[in-house]
């Protein structure tokens, strides 16, 4: 496998209206800043970047009948990043989208799905996202991405202002969730895949800086392990990386955090632990 030959695209999701923390909208920049395009350059893959999407402020963002917070903000800026996701992927590249809390996959996966309706979805998160706006006692949308998208949840999803755009485009059984201990085998098949990785699926202890870490998550092998595996398919067409808040935490938690995701994204894009070579190497002859 080539991954020299690849094209990759990478699309800024600067959202924080999905949870209440607020810091996760300086996750693409904190992960710029710390070195992402060069590392990926130096993976000899052709990089654009296409910086952020837009994120529009909207005024009263209550929902009077429903516990959730902020739909308008989370549904503009979720139009938004489907439509670059989109177009970068209609121009032949695999899209790289930087959260930006998890909501940022509502936007993702649909935009994903506009131009390979037959994706399937490897979800690695400590959380299910896949609450509904009834069933989430949080009112927070990086906890109900999932419940947009899929097709058997639909009569139990409230009509939300702005939400008309997406349709539901994923079925449950194309989704794999990885960190739940629940990996689905109908998952093995020849579609495209979208990977959603959130940082807290990583143990805290590598990944610091993020609003809701939980205990007893993956170690930096087992994250690099899921993402040389996906790789190595071909087939992945999207990556996430969600939920990285350098608000969080001090300078040398902000440090590991944005170094795991850097690790995260580089195995995704062709990066082996046993090493890879630049494009066109030699080894040196005296
Ligand atoms: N399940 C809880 C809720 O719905 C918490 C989930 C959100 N946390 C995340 N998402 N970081 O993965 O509010
Ligand atoms: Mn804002
Ligand atoms: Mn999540
Ligand atoms: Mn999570």
């Amino acid at each position: 496998l080539h991954f020299g030959d690849r094209k990759v695209g990478v699309v800024g999701c600067p959202v924080h209206h999905g949870q209440a923390k607020p810091g996760t909208e300086h996750g693409p920049d904190a992960l710029r800043e710390g070195g992402l395009i060069k590392k990926l350059m130096g993976l000899g893959l052709d990089v654009h970047d296409y910086g952020d999407v837009g994120t529009p402020s909207h005024e009263d963002d209550h929902h009077f009948d429903l516990p959730v917070k902020n739909p308008k903000h989370v549904a503009t800026a979720s139009e938004n990043i489907a439509a670059d996701v989109y177009n970068v992927i209609k121009s032949g590249r695999t899209c790289l989208a930087l959260g930006g809390d998890h909501s940022m996959a509502i936007g993702s996966i649909f935009g994903h799905s506009l131009a390979e309706p037959e994706h399937v979805v490897v979800w690695v998160d400590a959380h299910a996202d896949i609450n509904t706006p009834l069933t989430s006692s949080s009112g927070n949308m990086h906890g109900m991405p999932l419940s947009f998208l899929v097709k058997e949840l639909q009569p139990y999803i409230s009509k939300l202002p702005g939400f008309e755009f997406i349709k539901p485009c994923l079925s449950a059984k194309n989704i794999a969730y990885i960190g739940l201990r629940d990996v689905d085998p109908g998952e093995r098949g020849v579609k495209p895949i979208h990977l959603s990785f959130d940082i807290d699926a990583l143990d805290p202890s590598l990944a610091p800086s993020t609003g809701t870490p939980v205990p007893g998550g993956l170690s930096i092998r087992e994250g690099n392990y899921i993402c040389e595996e996906l790789a190595a398919t071909g087939r992945l067409t999207c990556v996430d990386i969600a939920e990285v808040n350098p608000s969080l935490g001090n300078e040398r938690d902000n440090l590991i955090t944005v170094n795991s995701a850097l690790s995260i994204i580089t195995h995704c894009f062709g990066g082996r632990r046993q090493g890879t070579y630049p494009k066109n190497y030699q080894i040196p002859i005296p």
